[in-house]
C-alpha cells in the first residue's frame, strides 16, 4: 500500500434520509483519545471530526496530524480534518499521511480554492469547503461541485459557543447551490432542537460537541443516549 492511503469512505455513501453524526474530538477526553474512538464508534457516531488550528487564523490550538495518525489505527470510520488555518495547502499532505478521508479548508483562507480542491484530490482525500458565519454564502459559487460544504453556525475557534440564529437560512442557500447530493455539514452547537432546525433547512451532517455529546461522563452509554436524542430529532426533521 502506498504511504497515501487512497480511502473513499466518503460519505458519497450516505443515502437520502441519512445524517452524518461527526463526533469533535476536541471536546473529547484528551488525556484518552484512542479509547474515546472507541467508545464513540460503539455509541454510534458515523465519523470523527479534527479540528486543526494555527493560532492566526482563529486564536487557538487544537489537534494536529501527528494526533490524527496516532488514532488513526482505533477506527475504520471516516476521519476528517477541519482546517483552521491560514494555510490549507501546507497541511494537505501531512493530513493524507495521517490517515484523514477529507479534508475540509476555509473559503477565507484560500486565494486559489479550486488548486487546493485539486491538490486535495490529488492526495486521495475528498476535498470539503468551510465557511464562516460572516462571509455570504455566494462566496462558494466557484466550489459548488465540491461535495461537501460544513457551515459554521458558531465562530470557528472555541467549543461552547451561542448558536448563530442566522445559521439555518445559511443552510439553506448552501443546500440549493451544492445541490442534493452534497453533504450540508452544520458545525457549532448542534443539539436536538438546533439540528432538527437545520436539517428542515437542508443540513444533513453536524458536527457534535459540547453541546450534545460531551456534556458529561466519558461513557458509551452517555454517547449512545446523546447520539439517540439527536436521531430522535431529526427524524422529525421533515
Ligand atoms: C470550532 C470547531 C468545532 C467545535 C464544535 C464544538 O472552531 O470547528 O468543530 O469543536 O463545533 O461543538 P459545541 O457543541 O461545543 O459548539
Ligand atoms: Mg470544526
Amino acid at each position: 500500500m502506498s504511504a497515501i492511503d487512497n480511502r473513499k469512505r466518503h460519505v458519497g455513501a450516505l443515502m437520502p434520509g441519512k445524517f452524518d453524526l461527526s463526533a469533535s474530538m476536541m471536546c473529547a477526553k484528551l488525556g484518552e483519545l484512542s479509547a474515546e474512538v472507541g467508545r464513540l464508534e460503539q455509541a454510534g457516531v458515523d465519523s470523527f471530526h479534527f479540528d486543526v488550528m494555527d493560532g492566526h487564523f482563529v486564536p487557538n490550538l487544537a489537534l494536529s496530524p501527528a494526533t490524527i495518525a496516532a488514532l488513526r489505527p482505533a477506527s475504520k470510520l471516516r476521519f476528517v480534518a477541519h482546517l483552521m488555518v491560514e494555510d490549507p495547502a501546507a497541511f494537505i499532505r501531512p493530513m493524507a499521511l495521517a490517515g484523514c478521508d477529507e479534508f475540509v479548508f476555509h473559503i477565507e483562507a484560500s486565494r486559489y480554492p479550486r488548486r487546493i480542491k485539486n491538490e486535495i484530490e490529488d492526495s486521495g482525500m475528498v476535498a470539503g469547503i468551510a465557511i464562516n458565519p460572516a462571509t455570504s454564502i455566494s462566496a462558494l459559487e466557484s466550489v459548488a461541485d465540491l461535495p461537501s460544504a460544513t457551515i459554521m453556525t458558531v465562530e470557528p475557534g472555541f467549543a461552547g459557543q451561542d448558536f448563530i440564529a442566522t445559521s439555518p437560512e445559511r443552510v439553506n442557500k448552501a443546500r440549493m447551490l451544492f445541490g442534493d447530493s452534497a453533504l450540508i455539514a452544520a458545525d457549532g452547537h448542534i443539539n436536538p432542537t438546533t439540528a432538527r432546525l437545520l436539517a428542515a433547512a437542508g443540513a444533513n451532517g453536524f458536527v457534535c460537541g459540547t453541546k450534545s455529546l460531551f456534556q458529561s461522563d466519558h461513557e458509551v452509554s452517555v454517547y449512545a443516549q446523546a447520539l439517540k436524542a439527536l436521531r430522535a430529532a431529526l427524524s422529525d426533521s421533515d
